[in-house]
């Protein structure tokens, strides 16, 4: 598929899947190339496709290359967007990242976006955006909450990073009508850890009631996405108190740096990983790829 212009492209694959209503599971690709440190990103993007694949589904990794929106980039494309300086592609960059050619790797906001016009409805990413720390003053809110608010994709997720104002951007979703289901769990999950303390009203305890609740939402036509929050496997989960000592500085390191706009969350999430070493590293790559276990069940049971 192809869009009038050749702006927007699915691969073979991806197509042929849809085509035949198989399951298909959507993946970004800022976690590549803004998200981990080379070459723990390449292993881990292709990990996920793997996982998804032996999940029973179709993995649909979306970047820009070549100035295309490309849903499927394929193990090719991943390594491409892993090794290249690439542009952080949000949605209102979407049309320069094609008028200029770039490379670049598509925010949650974004692939939500591809996702919907490619026609998945599943999405599985680590951590979604958010409100920021402050972000009542700076008005810094992720574009992502608002594409959760118009564009129907189901996106499983481990919570949003302690950097962020896990209370704010919940009632945000809510403001917005975006459904929360928590899976096997009352609380928002915190990421590295399996609890925030903040609850959410919903929880489910299969992927078969999950896809039951999107089919709902989809049979009364609610405009919207939907968060899964997938809280990490216990067994690679941090301690918050460690990550808070290292959020706070990298906070401070911010402000002096004046850090703020599209750098903020790349820079909070690059200088966390360098304050904790290798075991958030760790942590981040195992809750992505339970994240995309989950989502290729989901899936599954939706087809
Ligand atoms: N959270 C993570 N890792 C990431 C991101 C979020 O744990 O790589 C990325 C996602 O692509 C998300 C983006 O969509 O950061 C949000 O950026 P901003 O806050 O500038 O909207
Ligand atoms: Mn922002």
């Amino acid at each position: 598929m192809t869009d009038r212009h050749g702006h927007f492209t699915v691969s073979e694959e991806v197509r042929t899947a849809l085509a035949e209503n198989r399951p298909v599971v959507a993946l970004e690709s800022t976690i590549i190339t803004h998200g981990m440190p080379h070459p723990r990103n390449l292993d881990t993007a292709l990990d996920v496709e793997g996982d998804v694949r032996r999940g029973g589904a179709v993995p649909a990794t979306i970047a820009v290359l070549d100035g295309k929106l490309a849903v499927g980039v394929g193990a090719a494309g991943i390594e491409r967007l892993a090794s290249h300086p690439a542009m952080k592609v949000s949605r209102r960059d979407l049309p320069i990242a094609i008028h200029t050619g770039a490379l670049g790797g598509t925010t949650v906001a974004t692939t939500m976006l591809a996702a919907s016009m490619a026609g998945i409805s599943l999405f599985a990413t680590g951590g979604i955006g958010g409100v920021h720390r402050g972000g009542a003053d700076s008005l810094d809110v992720s574009a992502d909450l608002q594409e959760l608010a118009r564009t129907d994709v189901a996106v499983v997720c481990a919570g949003v990073k302690a950097i962020l104002d896990i209370g704010l951007t919940l009632e945000y979703l809510e403001t917005h009508g975006v459904t929360v289901l928590g899976y096997q769990t009352d609380e928002m999950p915190g990421f590295y850890a399996t609890r925030s303390g903040h609850p959410i009203p919903h929880r489910l305890d299969s992927a078969a009631d999950i896809a039951e609740v999107l089919r709902i939402r989809r049979s009364l036509a609610l405009t919207g996405g939907t968060v899964v929050a997938n809280p990490i496997p216990s067994e690679h989960a941090i301690d918050p108190a460690v990550i808070e000592v290292a959020i706070e500085r990298a906070l401070v390191e911010a402000r002096d740096e004046g850090v703020s706009g599209k750098e903020a969350t790349p820079f909070l999430l690059g200088r966390v990983v360098e304050l904790t070493g290798s075991d958030s590293l760790a942590a981040n790559v195992a809750l992505v790829r339970s994240n995309a276990r989950l989502a290729a069940r989901i899936a599954v049971a939706l087809t």
